[in-house]
């Protein structure tokens, strides 16, 4: 699962990505991709429930857009939309909020335009090229994809992002090969000067309007702040923020918002030697969890021991779960919920 960062040049993608990684940067030129950890707080009080000499958190790859747009002039290019994001499933936008030079609100309209225009571009070419297949019929097993693709032009020629249009999953599936960049899930981050941080909480109302749930979400924060607190030790970070008055690194919830929005949920494994975070998409299945640990658990499935995180948190051992009943024997098709702790009864 990989999230791609964009936005117009010099809005803070790289000190955000810094910021995501731990990294610390000062003219953007440092690697453009890492695996980052997701914060979770529930992993440490289970590896402290547990006794666990190892505690692994779940973990998603994070890209910074390489601004070319000297050199590239195609649609898309100057908000860092580009061929690069093929690949990334949801999308964090950086906004200049800290210059005061720029209209953080102009600036998205600017960057969403783009990535219409970036699409309209994809599709306009796609279009003729199928009508005259489907037509011909050399491929009349497209005519679905094609008329998906007519829904979609029609969309983005009334200058609306993909992601406002709601298709029916057989739908989505006709043009899954396509790099739809404005209907990727979105996290709009508003990039805010230091001295600035007590107006976080009116600044994040004020964007409520372009949040849409599970689609498109906000988060206000200062990027370099941000990363300087990545890049300390713990002790001098609590201090730091202390000094700020800030209680949690906006930083980490970006990184769960992002997690959220790309339609994923941790479940967890726990015991002595390691408690770990492992990642599914939203709605599969106890075997298919099962073999994101491993092929044999999944190959070999026999049953899931389950227990919801807060059950487990109050009854603080398996023992105790079992005794009191919390805890669940599930068959291959139970629905992984976000914060299961599961225990995989496998034969291969
Ligand atoms: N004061 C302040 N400056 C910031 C903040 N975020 C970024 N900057 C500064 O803005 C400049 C641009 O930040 P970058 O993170 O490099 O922006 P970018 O979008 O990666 O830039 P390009 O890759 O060149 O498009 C740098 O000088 C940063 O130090 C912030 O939250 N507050
Ligand atoms: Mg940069």
């Amino acid at each position: 699962m990989k999230i791609g960062i964009v936005g117009l040049a010099q809005s803070g993608k790289s000190t955000v990505f810094a910021a995501a990684c731990g990294f610390s940067t000062t003219d953007g030129k440092i690697s453009s991709r890492a695996n980052i950890q997701v914060p979770d707080p529930r992993l440490e009080v289970l590896a402290k429930l547990e006794n666990s000499k190892k505690m692994i958190n779940a973990e998603i790859e994070i890209l910074d857009s390489d601004m070319r747009s000297d050199s590239n002039k195609s649609a898309g290019a100057a908000a860092g939309v580009t061929g690069d994001l093929q690949l990334v499933d949801a999308l964090i936008l950086t906004l200049d909020s800290f210059t005061g030079a720029r209209d953080p609100r102009v600036d998205f309209k600017t960057v969403i335009d783009e990535m219409i225009l970036y699409d309209l571009t994809q599709i306009d070419s796609a279009i003729p090229r199928l009508e005259k297949i489907v037509l011909s019929g050399a491929a009349r097993e497209r005519k679905g994809e094609l008329e998906v693709l007519k829904k979609l032009h029609a969309a983005l020629e009334e200058e609306k992002p993909l992601l406002e249009l709601d298709l029916s999953p057989a739908e989505e599936t006709e043009v899954r090969g396509y790099t739809l960049v404005s209907r990727k899930p979105l996290l709009i981050v508003v990039n805010i000067a230091e001295d600035n941080l007590s107006s976080v909480g009116e600044l994040t109302d004020s964007w409520q309007d372009v949040v849409s749930p599970g689609r498109r979400e906000v988060a206000v924060l200062c990027g370099k702040i941000e990363m300087e607190l990545a890049q300390m030790e713990s002790e001098d970070r609590e201090l730091f923020m202390e000094d700020l008055g800030i209680k949690n690194s906006a930083v980490d919830m970006v990184i769960q918002k992002s997690y959220q929005l790309l339609g994923l949920i941790s479940f967890f494994t726990a015991g002595e030697k390691e408690t770990r975070a492992w990642t599914i998409r939203k709605g599969q299945s106890a075997q298919k969890a099962a073999g994101v640990i491993h092929t044999d658990l999944e190959r070999g499935f026999i049953r899931a021991e389950v227990i919801g995180y807060d059950n487990y948190v109050v009854c603080e051992t398996v023992a105790e779960a079992r005794r009191t009943g919390k805890l669940g024997i599930e068959g291959k098709e139970y629905v992984v919920q976000d914060g299961d702790v599961l225990n995989i009864r496998f034969n291969v």
